[in-house]
């Protein structure tokens, strides 16, 4: 009985005390050995010894049981320790991205529209004379043509040099009401200081049936927009022109550098001008078949908005993919 408790006591391992429960109650173990003697065992005294037995097993299987525990405790202790993970170590850098102040922007003004249930409109950036111009109330040989400088190719269709032209196409798509932004790329023959050959605009439109919509529409959207992109400032309608809106209107904003007071980035000005509008003149709706409607435009370049809002002094940062001026907008 003492070997047997001390095989049991002993084990350090539950493979070890596996091969003990199998010496001590297997079939052919050290107790069913004991439990034969049985047999043997007077008659009288036989109950007396049964009970004796039984008691022992109970015995060992309670430390049997124990030492289970006990061992499973330790087992469970040591892979605890050995799994354990140090939260305070420095873990391996990671590279995050960023997304490029244009895109970041861009998507900042397309939320606005989105938000107000305009949807996002795209087309081709190689486009032909009818969308890009002729539908735009700019007829062959129009002085207003002068006003972009074109790339062409030699089958005479042109690179976009904005976005009206997916304006165009949506109109011609469908019928009023319409509600649209059109963000991309646009093109025109430019390299200088304050322009590139390709930059970005969102350009956007909205027409109802009969005479609902107008230029306080048209305000309204625009002073909100503003404020959002901007924050509290002032803004101000200029009377312009544009062949494919009329009235037509530039938009300006009280200079965010010098608050109005004046400063090189508004060449003394105190204002920005940051957006061109109107109203969406009749030879436009003409050209596309629509009749009976109302609408206001506007359109924006976002390489503008960006340097603004980032205080970006040279627009040409924005295109030489400078990793240092990358990694400021994470
Ligand atoms: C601007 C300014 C004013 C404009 C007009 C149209 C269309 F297709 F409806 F005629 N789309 N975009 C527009 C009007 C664009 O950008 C400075």
């Amino acid at each position: 009985m003492e070997n047997m408790k001390n095989s049991i006591i002993n084990c350090a391992t539950l493979d070890e005390l596996e091969k003990v429960r199998v010496e001590i109650f297997g079939k052919k173990g050290a107790l069913a050995a004991e439990f034969a003697k049985l047999k043997s065992v007077p008659g009288p005294e036989k109950k007396a010894f049964a009970e004796g037995l039984n008691k022992q097993k109970a015995e060992l299987q309670r430390l049997f049981d124990e030492k289970m525990e006990e061992i499973k405790a330790l087992e469970l202790a040591k892979r605890l320790k050995s799994e354990a993970i140090d939260v305070s170590l420095y873990s391996s850098i990671s590279h995050k991205g960023a997304l490029h102040p244009v895109k970041d922007t861009m998507d900042r003004i397309v939320d606005y529209f989105t938000a107000l249930n305009f949807s996002v409109e795209s087309g081709p950036m190689a486009e032909d004379d009818f969308h890009n111009f002729e539908a735009l109330n700019l007829p062959k040989n129009h002085p207003a043509r002068d006003m972009q400088d074109t790339f062409y190719f030699s089958d005479g269709s042109l690179l976009r040099t904005h976005t009206s032209p997916v304006q165009i196409r949506t109109m011609m798509k469908g019928e009023a009401p319409i509600r649209i932004i059109a963000p991309g790329a646009v093109f025109r023959r430019d390299y200088d200081l304050t322009h590139t050959p390709m930059f970005h605009q969102v350009e956007g439109l909205v027409v109802e049936k009969g005479d609902k919509v107008g230029f306080a529409h048209l305000k309204w959207i625009l002073t909100d927009f503003l404020h959002e992109m901007f924050g509290d400032v002032e803004v101000r309608f200029r009377p312009s022109f544009f062949p494919f809106t009329e009235p037509s209107a530039e938009v300006d904003i009280s200079c965010i550098f010098c608050e109005g007071k004046g400063c090189r980035v508004c060449s003394h000005t105190g204002w920005l001008e940051v957006l061109g509008c109107g109203v969406v003149d009749p030879n436009v709706f003409e050209a596309v078949g629509y009749k009976d409607v109302s609408g206001y435009a506007f359109g924006l370049g976002v390489e503008r908005f960006a340097m603004l809002i980032h205080k970006i002094p040279d627009l040409r940062s924005l295109f030489e993919g400078d990793i240092r001026l990358l990694e400021q907008f994470r």
